[in-house]
């Protein structure tokens, strides 16, 4: 028999539940997939033969409530377990295959869920302990410098490299650290997105959208740190938008009493209170052709 796991493609919460499962002596398939590509994909393969898999396991994602309720009714509805922690989907709770705690992520959520059958070694905990301060945003009060070079480590390596490399440290029974090789490359890509974030500053844009005051850049790269900066710098803005046309946008606070999932929800996306984001859509794009090349008319197969 063997495992399935969907899990979130954007960081190492998301790719972490690969490498605990890899850990187990058990054989999965897994799938990386983006928030929006989530249900599409749980639709696909509710209708293919999933008996050869004893469990589907969704890690830092959560489907929609349209669906849970779909796999609520399905005849594999006992395979399925859910783990997830964003504000968004604190609803989806009300199912028993789902696990919602916004005071873990999802790569935590699921350690303790494996954990009771497998009994990892404590470097794994110790390793599951990191990725939950950079996702939950705990790294810069605990000063856990390790964890947001885990972090930075994953933007360069990719998930494929990121999950085989760690992967190696925590099966040969160490301590997940850093060795020189990989400090060195950390140190270069540092002083390359201090570079890029000098230059997206520059041309930031602000505006008032209802009573906020928003900071907007133009940026594909380096979301997470951006916002960070530029939150901190620009202390009278109450969040920054960072607009990605081929990827999302996303939204960034650093204000105890404000909270960019719900902007970001009216715009039908999600996340967390101090982080969240919404899709740029075709629409969008659309609008930015039309509006740059006055009359231009759009081919239908785009
Ligand atoms: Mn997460």
């Amino acid at each position: 028999m063997k495992e399935l796991l969907v899990s979130h493609i954007g960081d190492i919460d998301g790719v972490s539940p690969i490498i605990l499962l890899k850990l187990c002596p058990i054989e999965f398939h897994y799938q990386l997939l983006e928030n929006h590509e989530l249900d599409d994909y749980i639709n696909k393969i509710l209708v293919e033969d999933l008996s050869v898999y004893d469990h589907i396991y969704i890690t830092d994602l959560c489907p929609s409530m349209d669906l849970l309720s779909k796999i609520d009714k399905s005849c594999y509805k006992e395979k399925f377990r859910i783990f997830d922690h964003h504000v968004s989907r604190v609803e989806a709770s009300q199912y028993d295959f789902v696990t919602i705690n916004l005071k873990e992520c999802g790569t935590s959520l699921f350690y303790q869920y494996l954990n009771t059958k497998y009994n990892f070694e404590e470097n794994v905990k110790n390793y599951v302990g990191h990725v939950r301060d950079l996702d939950l945003w705990l790294w810069q009060e605990k000063q856990n410098i390790l964890a947001k070079n885990l972090g930075d480590l994953f933007t360069i390596y990719g998930c494929e490299q990121y999950i085989d490399t760690i992967y190696q440290k925590l099966n040969s029974n160490i301590r997940v650290s850093l060795n020189t090789f990989e400090q060195k490359i950390l140190q270069l890509e540092k002083e390359r997105i201090e570079r890029y974030i000098e230059k997206k500053e520059k041309m930031m844009i602000t505006f008032q959208y209802e009573n906020y005051h928003v900071g907007c850049v133009f940026s594909e790269l380096y979301r997470s740190e951006m916002g960070n900066v530029l939150a901190t710098k620009y202390p009278h803005l109450d969040f920054i938008v960072m607009i990605n046309s081929s990827g999302g946008i996303s939204l960034r606070t650093i204000k105890n009493d404000m909270d960019v999932s719900l902007i970001a929800k009216k715009f039908g996306g999600g996340g967390h209170k101090a982080a969240s984001g919404f899709s740029f859509s075709d629409e969008m794009r659309s609008f930015i052709i039309q509006n740059i090349f006055k009359g231009a008319i759009l081919d239908e197969n785009n």
